[in-house]
């Protein structure tokens, strides 16, 4: 039992700290994972702190000792939440979903498979074989997944750059039938440039360094990602292996050899797109590489000259109905270049997750035929970050973060606030004010940054900044060089600052303009639906559109993200939540370093003190006086059969007082609150031990022996 655990490895629940204070918090969170106990419990929630190195504790014999117990009956690990996420959908038909939160590097997405791979692992002992396809589809996935959205960043070499919420659905016996996907806003700006140190995406280097030198002459390209633009700064580590493993896990999900090939020449042209330079003589822009035109043409299947007028030229419908091709500027041209790559990315990476979630979907369901079909949702998205320079993608990830967080303090804490309040005791902070920040109509910063979008004339970023320090000068949350220009940590003329509940990032203004209105020329996407290859052509179902129909100006990327972020806390909200609180131990991704303040500042963000002591409090185990004692009546001279006192509060006092742990309670006024699970336990064991007894009595009785 958890709580049985030696108390050399600190204690498994944190509801069990003597006090509830910081120290306490923080000793017991240091000595657990200087023990190897990475993970504890708040009552269900787990806590978990990245252990940067390999565990063995995710084998089999783990699995068979999680599988179908209790909570309290194992030390804590991921497998306890995913048992009692499992078991709730399968007992009482309920849907739930495992939100997996912590900042960048702090151990999410290890996290999300381990989860994935025990729901795998409980599932269809009869090993029926649509099932066990199914699994290994969904298992599958996330490698594919990982390869083309994942990418090293500054802070985490594996770094997702997209969010993931998987959906796995199951039958009455539960078992899973199929699954959907959702991904969120994939950092495509990476496509065409990366920080210092950082990489472009995996499946890049995976397939220069991984592919057969006849799939790399057929797609035009070397092994070596420095002769790439886009992929020259990145150095190599498993790629070679891990393209294999990509491959394999495309064969497995069911992507045919047109489809697999199609990807790589995606991939290709990509690459090569980057290598494109424009050359100016004064007058008119040409390309540099005519050569790389032609194969750019062969990757994608389109006729060479319609990729070199995309290139440099824009078709525009002039306000009389004509037709006319203007030419690009050279820079406009370089524009043009990369947000056609990025889109190339973008669209890749989106047919991917349809193509799986093809394959996924659960068929001919009749709910007659096959009951309610159940759901458990798993979330990973990217975690809260802070770099050196902080842009239009980071604001996004981290609001994202932040209504991750406002969803947390609704469902936990909020709620048991004020089932506490009710009885009669927490204080949380709310983040709702920076979440109305950025998304308040008319006056948030998407707002403000939509509406500069939409404004004809020359608005540039830092005319964007001025009008976000007009309108937000007087929050709390917000601030910029100019409004403060005391403030020598926001050093530039082109910073703002928003104080997130994770921490204070300020965000550089530049691109925030063009990476909201995402723009991409038309002409690209006619010239990509005219492509012979049908894959390529399916990717791209808008390049339909007639140059001369008059289309409706698209959402921009910030509004987009937002509703997708919207409906995803909804999706979220109607499920019964379970969760896991990744923490990042330090900053040098070390096993052995504890940065004691790093690790506080994330446990106070958490929220996870105002968590234990709310739990405590209330949530974990609270009882109606009247259950409590029918349950342990039994165990009671006093109360057994039935009490003779003036109410059920005074009979449950006496049950607690029997059996001595008056101080590990609180009455409330219709429930008993017990602090330390232990206390149930003991109460447990005995009434278990009782019962053979009270049975054999009552047969006695029935049979008139007594
Ligand atoms: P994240 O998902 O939370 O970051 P990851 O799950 O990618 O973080 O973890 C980062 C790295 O920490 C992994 O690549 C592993 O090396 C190590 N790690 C994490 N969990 C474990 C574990 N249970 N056992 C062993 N090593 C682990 V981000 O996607 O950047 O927000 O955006
Ligand atoms: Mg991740």
């Amino acid at each position: 039992m958890a709580e049985l655990e030696s108390l050399e490895f600190g204690k498994s629940d944190f509801i069990l700290l003597d006090e509830v204070t910081m120290e306490q918090f923080m000793e017991n969170l240091k000595l657990r994972f200087e023990k190897g106990r990475i993970y504890t419990f708040i009552g269900e929630v787990v806590v978990s702190v990245n252990p940067y190195q390999h565990m063995d504790i995710y084998g089999k014999d783990s699995i068979e000792a999680y599988r179908g117990r209790e909570l309290y009956e194992n030390p804590p690990h991921l497998f306890s939440v995913s048992d009692a996420a499992y078991k709730a959908m399968k007992r009482r038909a309920k849907d739930t979903c495992i939100v997996i939160s912590g900042e960048s590097g702090a151990g999410k997405t290890e996290a999300s498979k381990y989860i994935m791979q025990y729901i795998a692992a409980i599932t269809n002992p009869a090993l029926r074989e649509e099932v066990e396809s199914v699994k290994h589809v969904l298992l599958k996935s996330t490698c594919v997944l990982e390869a083309f959205g994942n990418a090293k960043t500054n802070r985490n070499d594996n770094s997702s750059r997209f969010g993931k919420y998987m959906d796995i659905n199951f039958n009455f016996n539960g078992d899973p039938t199929g699954g959907h996907i959702n991904n969120y806003l994939l950092e495509k700006s990476r496509v065409v440039q990366q920080q210092p140190g950082e990489r472009n995406f995996h499946s890049f280097y995976q397939l220069l360094r991984g592919g057969s030198d006849d799939v790399l002459k057929s797609l035009h390209l070397d092994n070596d990602p420095a002769l790439y633009t886009y992929t020259r700064q990145g150095t190599s580590n498993n790629d070679r292996s891990s393209h294999k493993a990509v491959l394999h896990a495309l064969q497995v999900i069911g992507f045919t050899e047109e489809e697999i090939h199609s990807i790589y020449e995606t991939l290709a042209a990509i690459l090569l797109l980057g290598n494109l330079e424009f050359v100016c003589d004064g007058e008119s822009v040409s390309l540099s590489e005519p050569l790389a035109l032609t194969e750019i043409s062969a990757l994608t299947q389109t006729d060479p000259e319609c990729v070199r007028t995309s290139l440099l030229y824009r078709t525009v419908a002039t306000g009389g109905g004509d037709v006319i091709q203007k030419e690009h500027s050279q820079q406009d041209a370089c524009f043009g270049r990369d947000a056609f790559a990025k889109a190339l990315y973008e669209r890749l990476f989106a047919w991917i997750v349809g193509r799986i979630n093809s394959v996924i979907e659960v068929k001919n369901y009749n709910p007659v035929l096959h009951g309610k079909n159940t759901v458990i949702g798993v979330l990973d998205i990217y975690g809260f970050e802070i770099f050196d320079n902080n842009s239009f993608e980071q604001f996004c990830i981290n609001y994202c973060n932040e209504k991750l967080q406002h969803l947390f303090i609704e469902l936990i804490l909020q709620q048991e606030q004020e089932e506490y309040e009710r009885e009669g005791i927490v204080d949380y902070v709310d983040n709702q004010i920076i979440v109305d920040l950025v998304e308040q109509p008319h006056k948030g910063i998407i707002s403000v940054l939509d509406e500069a979008c939409l404004t004809v004339g020359n608005v540039t970023d830092t005319v964007l900044l001025q009008s976000l320090d007009q309108k937000l000068s007087q929050h709390p949350h917000y601030s910029s060089r100019k409004l403060n220009p005391s403030d020598k940590s926001l050093e530039f003329q082109k910073h703002f600052r928003i104080q997130h509940y994770a921490g204070d990032v300020t965000y550089c203004i530049d691109g925030f303009l063009d990476k909201n209105k995402d723009l991409l020329f038309q002409d690209f996407k006619r010239l990509m639906f005219s492509s012979c290859n049908g894959v390529l052509r399916q990717m791209w179902p808008d390049g339909q559109t007639s140059i001369t129909e008059v289309t409706k100006r698209p959402q921009t990327a910030a509004t987009l993200f937002k509703n997708s972020i919207v409906a995803l806390v909804q999706k979220l909200a109607c499920k019964e939540p379970y969760y896991v609180r990744c923490i990042k131990p330090n900053e040098l991704k070390s096993p052995v370093l504890f940065d004691d303040a790093r690790c506080r500042h994330q446990v106070a963000y958490l929220g996870l003190l105002e968590n234990v002591m709310v739990r405590r409090a209330g949530f974990a185990y609270r009882q109606p006086y009247e259950r409590f004692l029918q349950r342990y009546k039994m165990t009671c001279e006093y109360t057994w059969p039935n009490h003779l006192m003036p109410t059920d509060q005074e009979a449950v006092r006496a049950i607690v007082s029997q059996h001595g742990f008056d101080a590990d309670v609180d009455y409330g006024r219709s429930k008993l609150f017990v602090r330390s699970p232990r206390s149930l336990f003991s109460l447990e064991q005995e009434r278990n031990q009782l019962i053979p007894i009270l049975v054999l009595f009552l047969q006695k009785v029935w049979r008139g022996a007594l």
